[in-house]
């Protein structure tokens, strides 16, 4: 009964699997380059793994995602067929993506980018934003993460409204569902925010047919995937004053590569992908809860539907 743990950066997979023997000192904790028995290999633990690393192992039970997305995993074309996929997801992961919401939400709406740019020229100007009950602010997937920061944001005061693939009710959210139902949410939004997972439905939904949809001079917050958005509308969105600025987390290529005109463009803001970062000592123990209950039960509350792809 091995585990093999595998992440981008061996420092990190090695903290990973310290932190794992810790909470399973009965379980064999390798990282995955250095398994020495691959047919003993029953779960794999992995953010980012590289195309055909889990095809040794021939006795998977699960794999485990080290995140709420598995489109890292299914990026996987040699991926060991039809074995479960767990996501990592919790309380806490929630919370923070709905402090990164609620940050960038109110940091759009209260016009801070402005504000500081006065600042640097000394410019005391005032600049007059309504009320959040005036603001319409659009939460597009309405799953863990995405329910959480709409009804967040319902508390703060905005008008909330969520997309979703089947119909939902949450309270204080106006509620639509589907491709029928995208129009009706888009119009009038002036803050935007991607909480979607990356699937072959809504890579690419960030472009300009949907930023042509929203009030003039809103604002796109992308937690969600970089694929999702198609940068290149973006930017033209922005030069155009159709969109007034965006916050971005994640990107097609990460790092962000130098030369990106995101970088430096000064309507947009770019964070390093940890808007809901999960780190070792508070996922382990979410990772390790898992894997014991799959064990025992062979299901989780939260095994993702590969076929549907989130
Ligand atoms: P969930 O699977 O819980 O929810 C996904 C939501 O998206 C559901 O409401 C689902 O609808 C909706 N959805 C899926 N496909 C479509 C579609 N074609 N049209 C309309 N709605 C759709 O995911 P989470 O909330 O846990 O996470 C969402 C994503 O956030 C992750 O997949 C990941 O990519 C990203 N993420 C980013 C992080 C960061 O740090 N930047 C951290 C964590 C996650 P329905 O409910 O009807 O099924
Ligand atoms: C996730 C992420 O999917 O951190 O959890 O992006």
């Amino acid at each position: 009964m091995s585990i093999a743990v595998s992440l981008p950066a061996e420092d990190k997979t090695e903290w990973w699997c310290q932190m794992l023997r810790d909470l399973m000192p009965d379980w064999d904790i390798y990282p995955m380059s250095k398994v020495p028995d691959p047919e003993k290999v029953t779960y794999s633990v992995v953010w980012r793994p590289t195309t055909g690393a889990m095809t040794p192992f021939k006795n998977l039970k699960a794999i485990v995602s080290l995140g709420a997305g598995i489109d890292h995993v299914l990026a996987d074309k040699e991926l060991p067929e039809d074995v479960p996929i767990i996501r990592t997801v919790g309380t806490d992961l929630t919370q923070r993506m709905k402090e990164y919401v609620a940050l960038h939400v109110l940091r759009h709406h209260r016009e801070l980018p402005a504000i500081q740019a006065n600042q640097n020229r000394q410019a005391w100007e005032q600049i007059i934003v309504p009320p959040a009950t005036g603001r319409r602010v659009g939460v597009m997937g309405l799953g863990n993460l995405g329910a959480a920061a709409a009804e967040l944001l319902t508390q703060i005061g905005f008008q909330v409204a969520g997309w979703s693939r089947a119909p939902k009710d949450i309270p204080g959210v106006q509620c639509y569902a589907g491709a029928e139902g995208f129009g009706a949410f888009l119009e009038g939004t002036e803050i935007l925010v991607c909480l979607l997972p990356l699937t072959e439905n809504t890579r690419g939904i960030l472009n300009a047919d949907t930023f042509n949809r929203l009030k003039r001079g809103a604002s796109v917050i992308n937690a969600a995937r970089g694929p999702h958005l198609v940068d290149s509308d973006l930017i033209e969105a922005l030069n155009s004053g159709q969109i007034g600025g965006a916050t971005l987390d994640v990107f097609h290529v990460e790092p962000l590569p130098a030369a990106h005109p995101f970088w430096t463009h000064p309507k947009v803001t770019v964070t390093p992908h940890v808007a809901s970062l999960i780190d070792a000592p508070t996922g382990s123990k979410i990772v390790a809860k898992n894997i014991r209950t799959f064990q025992e039960t062979g299901s989780v509350p939260d095994l993702a539907d590969a076929k549907r792809g989130y």
